[in-house]
């Protein structure tokens, strides 16, 4: 829940998590840190041969309808369970979707949300009917990490009876999923977090500097700065802030609006 007064000093505003740092370079939404990752750390790939663009599309729909069915479901049926003021909160940054969070208002939507969880399963069912352990094939990909989670939150809260346990396939895609591990990781407070932005400097643009048209900017999570690139798939923001110094601030072209201040 906002404020969140030691993260937006390094992201200019974008409230939302997870966000990944390296020194002085910010990367904002997940789609964007995957990528960074791959281009840093190539192997082993996020992507299997040849399904890059599979692999995209997988995970566009995942961000989008499956996470959108799995939260309106879990809030219509468990809404009431919500302090209040996350709810305010989010019905001030959901811009008006679903419903401003009112729990009243979702709890009628409930039959046909289990009705789309329901097509959503079958569809992940379905990607993995041919045999393979992952969803596209043998190995894990980008596509595990993308629908994971958004079944992940639906299986925390809602358990297996709204749809999981009908698809055995899928719970145990699931716990393979699980099995994967999440490496080693340590703690960072944020003053130390804050203190590297401080003591680095962005890193050089690499990729494209494509030409890209701007367009119009979204209402919501706006974030200021001057546009240091705008590629095919990025747009990068320089700031200057009295607790990070300058910093680059990454966006994803995907689901972002980018525009020229007048
Ligand atoms: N497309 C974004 C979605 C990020 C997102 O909506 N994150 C939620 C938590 S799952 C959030 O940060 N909500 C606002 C908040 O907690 O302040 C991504 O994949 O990173």
């Amino acid at each position: 829940m906002a404020p969140k007064p030691q993260l937006v000093p390094l992201t200019g505003g974008y409230r939302r998590i997870p966000v990944l740092q390296i020194g002085a370079d910010v990367y904002c939404d997940s789609r964007l840190i995957l990528a960074e990752l791959e281009r840093r750390c190539p192997e082993p790939s996020l992507y299997p041969p040849g399904a890059r663009g599979r692999a995209d599309m997988i995970a566009g729909w995942a961000d989008q309808t499956l996470f959108a069915t799995s939260l309106g479901l879990v809030f219509g049926l468990h809404g009431d369970r919500f302090p209040p003021e996350l709810h305010a909160d989010r019905a001030s940054f959901t811009a008006g979707q679903f419903d401003g969070w009112d729990s009243a208002k979702m709890r009628p939507r409930v039959p046909s949300l289990r009705d789309q969880f329901r097509l959503c399963l079958t569809w992940v069912d379905q990607c993995l009917a041919d045999g393979g352990r992952f969803m596209l094939g043998e190995a894990p990909s980008l596509a595990d990490a993308a629908v994971y989670h958004p079944l992940w939150y639906a299986r925390s809260n809602l358990g297996e009876k709204e749809g999981l346990a009908d698809y055995p396939r899928v719970l145990c895609w699931m716990d393979r999923v699980v099995a994967l591990g999440h490496g080693q990781s340590e703690p960072m407070s944020p003053e130390d977090a804050l203190a590297a932005a401080r003591g680095a400097q962005p890193e050089p643009i690499v990729g494209d500097a494509a030409d890209w048209p701007l367009g119009t900017p979204l209402a919501v999570d706006t974030v200021t700065g001057t546009c240091l690139a705008a590629d095919a798939s990025r747009i990068v923001l320089g700031r200057n802030d009295p607790a990070v110094g300058a910093t680059a601030i990454h966006f994803p072209r995907i689901g972002f609006a980018i525009a020229q201040e007048s």
